[in-house]
Parts: C-alpha cells; sequence; structure tokens
C-alpha cells in the first residue's frame, strides 16, 4: 500500500473538506488539484446520477479569465471555434489546438462581458499558454485566475433542487447559458452544463473561503429530492458518447478524430491557432476516427494505466483509450481511435493486459 503526501504543489478546491466530510474514498489528479471520483458506492453513485441528483466537487475545472481591450480577440486566436455570435451571459464548448492542430484542451468559454471572459478548463495549463500567446502577439489583456470554483448539481432531480434555492427563473436556463447572482450573500455564477448527459447546472463559486458553507446550502436544500456526493461518472460518460480530452486523445489527436467537427469552425481568421493545420487535414481527410467498441466477457475489465492496441487481422489499426462496465448493457464498453478505413460493426482482437478479447466497433452514444 503507500497514502498520497499532501504538498503544497496539490491545491485544494474550496469544497475538498466537504467532500473529505462525505467520505470521499478516491480521487485523481486534474490540473494539479484533487479531483474527488468516488465516495465508497461507485454503482449507487451511478443509478443518482440517472435518476436522482448528485453533487460534485469540480473546482479542479480550473478557471482562466481574459479581461481588457483584446480580449475577445485573444479569446478568438485561443478556439477553432468562431465566436463572434456569442452573447454575453452565454457559454460556449470549444476546443483549443496547438499549431498542428492537435486538440490539448476542451474549455467552456463564459461571456461575462464584452471584454471579459473565463475559460473553464479540462486538464491541461491554458493560463501559461494563452498568456504565452498574448504577449508574443502583443495583445491588450490581462489573463490571471480568478478566485472561481464551480460544484455541479447533476441528474434529472437537480433542475427542482437549483430552482428551490434560487428560483424558477433557473429553469429558463438555455445550456451554457448563466446568470451572475447570489445565494445567501454568496458570490456566485449559475449555468445550465455540467459532465454528464442526465441535465443539470454548475454552480461557479466567486469566493473560495465560502466552499463549505455553499455545498451544505445545496446539500440540505437537496434532502427531499435524495441529493447525495458523486463525481464525473465514467460509465455515464461513455455511455452518453461525452469526449475525454487527454484521456481518448494523444499527442497527434485532432478534432475531427474525436466527433468534435461540429464545434470547430474553419473560416476563423488566419491567426485563430491550429486552424491552418486544421484546414489541410481536413483536405487531405482525416486519418483516424473514434468509435465505440463493446467487449465479450460479463466481469469489469478497466483500462489500467496504458492504452491498448486494437488488431485486425493481425495488423495493429488503433489503440483502446478508455474501458468501463456499462450498468445499463451489461458489458465492457469503450472507445477506440483506429483508421478511417475501419468501419461500424468490424470485430477486432483487443490485446488487453489480461489477454486478447473480441469486440465490435459500435456508433457512439451508446445509450
Ligand atoms: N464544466 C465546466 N468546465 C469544464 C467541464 C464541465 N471544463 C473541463 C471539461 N468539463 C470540458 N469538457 C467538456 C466536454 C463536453 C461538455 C462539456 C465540457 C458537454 N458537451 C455536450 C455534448 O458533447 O453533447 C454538449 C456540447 C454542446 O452541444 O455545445 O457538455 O463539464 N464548467
Amino acid at each position: 500500500m503507500f497514502s498520497f503526501q499532501p504538498n503544497t504543489r496539490i491545491r485544494p478546491s474550496p469544497f475538498f473538506e466537504s467532500a473529505v466530510a462525505e467520505g470521499m474514498t478516491k480521487a485523481n489528479v486534474y490540473n494539479r488539484m484533487i479531483m474527488p471520483t468516488s465516495y465508497g458506492d461507485p454503482e449507487g453513485e451511478y443509478w443518482r446520477l440517472l435518476n436522482g441528483v448528485s453533487q460534485w466537487d469540480v473546482g479542479v475545472e480550473r478557471q482562466v479569465q481574459l479581461k481588457g481591450r483584446d480580449a475577445a480577440r485573444l479569446a478568438q486566436i485561443l478556439a477553432v471555434r468562431d465566436l463572434s455570435t456569442c452573447k454575453v451571459g452565454q457559454g460556449k464548448y470549444v476546443a483549443l489546438c496547438d499549431h498542428r492542430g492537435t486538440i490539448f484542451n476542451d474549455p467552456i468559454l463564459l461571456k461575462l462581458a464584452d471584454d471579459l471572459f473565463w475559460l473553464s478548463i479540462a486538464d491541461s495549463d491554458v493560463e501559461r499558454w494563452a498568456t504565452a500567446i498574448a504577449a508574443e502577439r502583443g495583445l491588450d489583456v490581462e489573463i490571471c485566475e480568478p478566485d472561481v470554483s464551480p460544484m455541479a448539481l447533476q441528474g434529472p432531480k437537480a433542475e427542482d433542487v437549483v430552482a428551490h434555492v434560487l428560483g424558477d427563473w433557473v429553469r429558463g436556463l438555455k445550456y451554457f447559458w448563466f446568470r451572475e447572482t447570489e445565494i445567501q450573500g454568496i458570490p456566485v455564477a449559475v449555468q445550465r452544463s455540467g459532465w454528464s448527459k442526465q441535465g443539470g447546472f454548475e454552480i461557479y463559486l466567486k469566493d473560495g473561503s465560502r466552499g463549505t458553507e455553499l455545498w451544505n446550502i445545496f446539500k440540505e436544500a437537496g434532502r427531499p429530492w435524495d441529493i447525495g456526493p458523486g463525481a464525473p461518472s465514467s460509465p455515464e460518460r461513455v455511455e452518453s458518447g461525452l469526449v475525454s480530452v487527454g484521456g481518448d486523445t494523444d499527442d497527434d489527436t485532432n478534432p475531427f478524430e474525436v466527433r468534435l467537427e461540429r464545434y470547430v469552425d474553419l473560416d476563423v481568421p488566419d491567426d485563430t491557432i491550429g486552424v491552418t493545420a486544421l484546414r489541410r487535414i481536413k483536405a487531405e481527410g482525416v486519418k483516424r476516427h473514434q468509435l465505440g467498441i463493446v467487449l465479450e466477457g460479463d466481469e469489469p475489465a478497466p483500462l489500467g494505466m496504458r492504452r491498448e492496441d486494437v488488431m485486425l487481422d493481425g495488423r495493429r489499426i488503433g489503440m483502446l483509450t478508455n474501458c468501463v462496465w456499462s450498468y445499463r448493457m451489461k458489458a465492457n464498453i469503450g472507445y477506440v481511435l483506429v483508421d478511417s478505413a475501419v468501419p461500424l460493426g468490424t470485430e477486432v482482437l483487443v490485446s488487453r493486459n489480461t489477454g486478447p478479447r473480441t469486440g465490435k466497433l459500435v456508433d457512439i452514444p451508446f445509450l
């Protein structure tokens, strides 16, 4: 056995003490922070997300703030999605690519004012990237990490809980739209969002000293709906088809390969990073695609720390990037990134750490 050594390089989320008090049993490192991943009953947590309401510490979704005269311009330089129609109060899911068109982060962009944006990031250092780009291009923009930390309420009952706390206006929020407000004097932004397809909201806490207070307000308000602690659910997100950049992608993956084409606009200005490469990739033809796989076997067999080779007729055609036990399908399912020529329905062999296993390539989402 080993234990985790706390240190100053790992920043606790404002909800960390609540997560511990709720009985957190598993965690991961994400954005150099601790992300709770379980409270000891993974299957119960899954069904609560599907049927009820689940409360998540997702403070690891760190914010990068762009503020100033060139903030909108910098946002468009960073994101290969047309942001010209984005309204104040609106959020958009965007891909950040490098100069080769490799996707390295997929934030939600929030437009708070014409000259003020947050990038609510996945796992990589966007603040340093944005700061370097802004300096190299001589832009008039201030980049910082504001004191803002999301907490998620996910599941079909989440709307009732959030409406109970904030009022029925939240029911009218469109997907990724948000509003800044206060909850018992605690400053927050409330957005319809969250990393599941079961519906819900994220409450962006704007004062990190009040995490426990905010956690407990929703914990109390949610009692009639049997709220409980949970975390982004791997089985649910795979069944639902959400992409995990960094998990499902490697250092050569472009957005087209992982089903994100509809978030890419190739007619953004030429100074958007990666767009030139993406135009070329699109013209030459995309070489790999992401498909689902249903593996044979009736015992959970998760992926370990390595992606596994996918074989067809003795030839390596790609890799298995994740694998979870689907409680609804009663099978191991996952995503593969394979040669574009390999079609749906193909039977393949996966070189699993426990030996070769057959699987069938299927469409995503699974459910
Ligand atoms: N919430 C917040 N920040 C985040 C995440 C989040 N930052 C990191 C990570 N998650 C970003 N990645 C995603 C990926 C997918 C979605 C949201 C964030 C998502 N996608 C829907 C889909 O693919 O069906 C809808 C996208 C759309 O149609 O616009 O929700 O969860 N604050």
